[in-house]
C-alpha cells in the first residue's frame, strides 16, 4: 500500500499548485480564485523509490453548514480519513486567518500526523513572518513555494518520514488487466456527477444543483463483475461562444 498524503487548507492558498508539483503534472486546475477546487482529486508521485498517493481538496470550511462549501467539507473530511499524513497548507503572505484556526482545531482533535506548511514563501526570510503560524498549535512551520519549487522536497521528506513505512520497490504491481475507461460528458447540470455517485453507491463526487459544479476532471476506479473501470467525471460543456470565464 502506498502512503496517502492529503492536502488541506482554506481556499486559494496553493493546494492545487502543490498537488501539481507533487505529481509532476498539470492535472489540477489552478487560478487566483478562491473556492476553485471542488472534488477530492487523487494523483501519484514518488521521491526516489518511495511512492505515494496525494489528494488535492477544495478550500476547507470545517464548520460550513449549508451550500456547496458543506459538500466540499465532506469531501475534505473523507480525504483526511483516508490519509496517512495531512499536509495543512497556509498562506505565508496572508498570515494566519480565522479559518486557519478552525482547520487547526479540527486537525488537532484527530490523532493523525499533520504537517504545517506555509506556501508562497519564495524570497521570504524565515523567522518573523512565519512565527505567527506557531499559534495554530501544530508545531513547526515548513516554508515552501509550490509555484517555484523551493522547500517542496524537504516538506515531502518530512511527510514521508512521519509514516515509517517500508520502501515500495519490492511491491509488485498487479498484472495489467484490461481497464475500461468511461468518460461521462454533457452540458452543465444534467446530472453527470449524480449518475456516477449512483453507480458507485456513495457520494464520491460533489453533486450540487449549480451549473459548473465539477471543475477538475476526476477519475474514479471502479470494479463490477470482475471488470475494472475508470469512470471519469468531467466539467459541463457549453458551446464555445457561451464560455466566458477563464476557469471554464
Ligand atoms: N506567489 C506564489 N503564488 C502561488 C504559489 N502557489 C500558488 N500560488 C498562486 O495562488 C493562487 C491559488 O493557487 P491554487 O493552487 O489554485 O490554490 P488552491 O489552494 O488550490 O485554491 P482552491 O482550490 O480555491 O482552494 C494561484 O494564483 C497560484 O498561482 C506560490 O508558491 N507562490
Ligand atoms: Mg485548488
Amino acid at each position: 500500500m502506498k502512503p496517502v498524503i492529503a492536502l488541506v487548507g482554506r481556499p486559494n492558498v496553493g493546494k492545487s499548485t502543490l498537488f501539481n508539483r507533487l505529481t509532476k503534472s498539470r492535472d489540477a486546475i489552478v487560478a487566483d480564485y478562491a473556492g476553485l477546487t471542488r472534488d477530492r482529486h487523487y494523483g501519484q508521485g514518488h521521491l526516489g523509490n518511495r511512492e505515494y498517493i496525494v489528494i488535492d481538496t477544495g478550500g476547507f470550511e470545517p464548520d460550513a453548514e449549508s451550500g456547496i462549501f458543506k459538500e466540499m467539507a465532506k469531501q475534505t473530511r473523507q480525504a483526511v480519513a483516508e490519509a496517512d499524513v495531512v499536509v495543512f497548507v497556509v498562506d505565508a503572505r496572508a498570515g494566519v486567518s480565522a479559518q486557519d484556526h478552525d482547520i487547526a482545531n479540527y486537525l488537532r482533535r484527530l490523532s493523525k500526523p499533520a504537517l504545517l506548511v506555509a506556501n508562497k514563501a519564495e524570497g521570504m526570510r524565515e523567522g518573523a513572518q512565519l512565527a505567527e503560524f506557531y499559534e495554530l498549535g501544530l508545531g513547526e512551520v515548513l516554508p515552501v513555494s509550490a509555484a517555484h519549487g523551493q522547500g517542496v522536497r524537504a516538506m515531502l521528506e518530512a511527510a514521508l518520514d512521519e509514516l515509517h513505512l517500508p520502501d515500495a520497490d519490492a511491491e509488485a504491481e498487479a498484472p495489467d488487466e484490461r481497464v475500461i475507461r468511461l468518460a461521462v460528458a454533457g452540458r452543465p447540470n444534467v446530472g453527470k456527477s449524480t449518475l456516477i455517485n449512483t453507480w458507485l453507491g456513495e457520494e464520491r463526487l460533489v453533486a450540487f444543483d449549480l451549473p459548473g459544479t465539477t471543475r477538475d476532471a476526476i477519475t474514479v476506479d471502479f470494479e463490477r463483475n470482475g471488470q475494472r473501470f475508470q469512470l471519469i467525471d468531467t466539467a459541463g460543456l457549453r458551446r464555445k461562444g457561451k464560455v466566458f470565464e477563464a476557469i471554464e
